[in-house]
């Protein structure tokens, strides 16, 4: 960065950290997105002058209430609900919920502003907000995780609606905890709108919707493949997480022809050189979707490797594909990774690189594919459900694959457009730049709201 622009987005950067002290990774999402757009506004007044970046980074309202549920033994639980509703400048808010024992106001305003980029992205209609809540799910039984849901949306339940604040799943939240968020949320609303995605099929849910992120996170792996003549096909994976994101993108690598060799958990990961083929696939899904079990017992079960309290960027591979939570490749993961040959990143997960690990992969002029744009494919159908619920009607499991992964080419395209340095594509320049234009122009059209 020249220094002009350096200086700047220190100042910036030093105004965002003391309104928002000690959050973190909101500063981290923050700060990789200004990297990308202040020489942009430098070179567009226009956006400087209406402060369109200052505006982007508070969020339009955040709604913080209490959850009070009873577990099974009849004690009353507390716990602390968010909804962080960022900006609606081109759509209702869209965004997911997640429950996960480490939920803060930091991590949801990083998932909401990230998302705004996202879903502009998509080419759909929709603004962008992050909820969720500090109940942990592990250990729960189904009665419990029905009464967390049902105690949550009671509140939630105020603030969103078809055409206001659209949730969905993310980390801790599936089918499962969709189902009884939507049937609470019918039951005091008194409506059946397409308020929440990820829906089951039977109740207005849209087919390929479970699948989506991870497939569209390996359709974008092999656009930027593409982009250079090469392909999937005979490439070694290297695949972290084993929840939703991470088994459709195993899916579909393999569908690509790739071989897929780890998958891990909070706990460890696996290493299997054989490769995890549909069968081993199928194992996970019911390992952890149905019987919410660890993925040690896959090591267990098929006789691989398992290595406890250890991530999997060090085993050799040419495609990583994070699948499972922020900052999980550090700087050390990074150099690894590169040390050992691997020249394509997709990210599944959201920022799941840190900046040291983001500037070594930028640096090595890799195929480095951030969440903002990798990840995209999920919401992306999620629009598509909510299209589908607006007109009450269902498409085929074909059509919304082929939207799908033509979403995940024009995105591919746009990142392309705003991040060509000449000798390589830098994606997340390319993916801040053209997600922030079509926020900025709304925002600028709309004068001062
Ligand atoms: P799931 O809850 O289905 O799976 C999460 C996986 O990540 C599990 O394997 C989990 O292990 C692991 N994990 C979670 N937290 C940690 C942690 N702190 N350290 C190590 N491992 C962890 O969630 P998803 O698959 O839906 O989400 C994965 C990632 O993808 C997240 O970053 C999410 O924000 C992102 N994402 C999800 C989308 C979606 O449509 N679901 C859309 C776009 C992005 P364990 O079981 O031990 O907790
Ligand atoms: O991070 C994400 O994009 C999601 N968790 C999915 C959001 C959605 O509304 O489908």
């Amino acid at each position: 960065m020249a220094n002009a622009i350096e200086a700047e987005v220190k100042k910036f950067m030093q105004d965002v950290e003391e309104r928002n002290p000690g959050e973190t990774e909101f500063h981290q999402a923050v700060y990789e997105v200004a990297k990308s757009i202040m020489p942009f506004v430098e070179d567009n007044r226009k956006y400087k002058d209406a402060k369109i970046l200052q505006r982007m980074t508070e969020p339009d309202r955040i709604i913080i209430f209490r959850v009070n549920w009873v577990d099974d033994h009849g004690n009353i639980r507390v716990n602390r609900g968010y909804r962080v509703q960022f900006n609606n400048a081109i759509g209702p808010y869209k965004g997911g919920i997640r429950y996960h024992p480490t939920v803060s106001l930091s991590i949801l305003k990083f998932l909401g502003f990230e998302q705004v980029f996202k879903n502009s992205l998509t080419t759909l209609p929709m603004g962008g907000a992050k909820g969720g809540a500090n109940f942990d799910p592990k250990g729960k039984s189904d009665m419990e995780v029905m009464r967390f849901c049902q105690a949550f949306m009671t509140e939630l339940f105020r603030h969103i609606g078809k055409d206001c604040d659209v949730p969905a799943g993310d980390i801790g939240v599936g089918a499962r905890e969709i189902s009884y968020l939507f049937g609470q949320y019918k039951r005091i609303a008194n409506e059946f709108t397409g308020v929440l995605t990820g829906k089951g099929l039977a109740f207005g849910g849209s087919l390929i919707r479970t699948e989506a992120t991870g497939y569209g996170c390996v359709y974008f792996a092999e656009e930027m493949l593409n982009s250079r003549g090469d392909s999937l096909k005979g490439k070694v994976c290297v695949v972290s997480g084993s929840g939703n994101v991470a088994q459709y993108a195993v899916e579909k690598a393999l569908d690509l022809g790739a071989k897929v060799i780890t998958l891990s958990d909070s706990s460890g990961f696996i290493y299997d050189p054989e490769g995890i083929d549909r069968e081993k696939l199928e194992y996970v899904k019911e390992l952890k979707n149905v019987r919410r079990g660890r993925i040690r017992e896959y090591a267990e079960h098929f006789g691989c490797e398992y290595h406890e309290g250890q991530r999997p960027w060090h085993v050799p591979c040419q495609v990583a594909l994070p699948c499972a939570t922020q900052n999980e490749i550090e700087g050390s993961d990074a150099k690894a990774l590169l040390d050992n040959g691997c020249f394509v990143v997709s990210e599944g997960a959201n920022m799941p690189t840190t900046i040291e690990g983001m500037d070594l992969f930028l640096k090595n002029k890799i195929l480095y594919g951030p969440g903002k744009a990798a990840n995209a494919g999920g919401v992306a159908v999620s629009g598509l459900e909510m299209t589908q619920n607006s007109m009450r009607l269902s498409w085929t499991r074909e059509e919304l694959d082929n939207k799908l992964r033509d979403i995940m080419k024009k995105i591919h395209k746009k990142c392309v457009t705003y991040g060509n340095k000449g000798d390589f594509v830098n994606y997340v320049d390319g993916a801040n730049v053209a997600g922030f234009i079509k926020v900025a122009d709304a925002m600028l059209a709309y004068g001062v709201v």
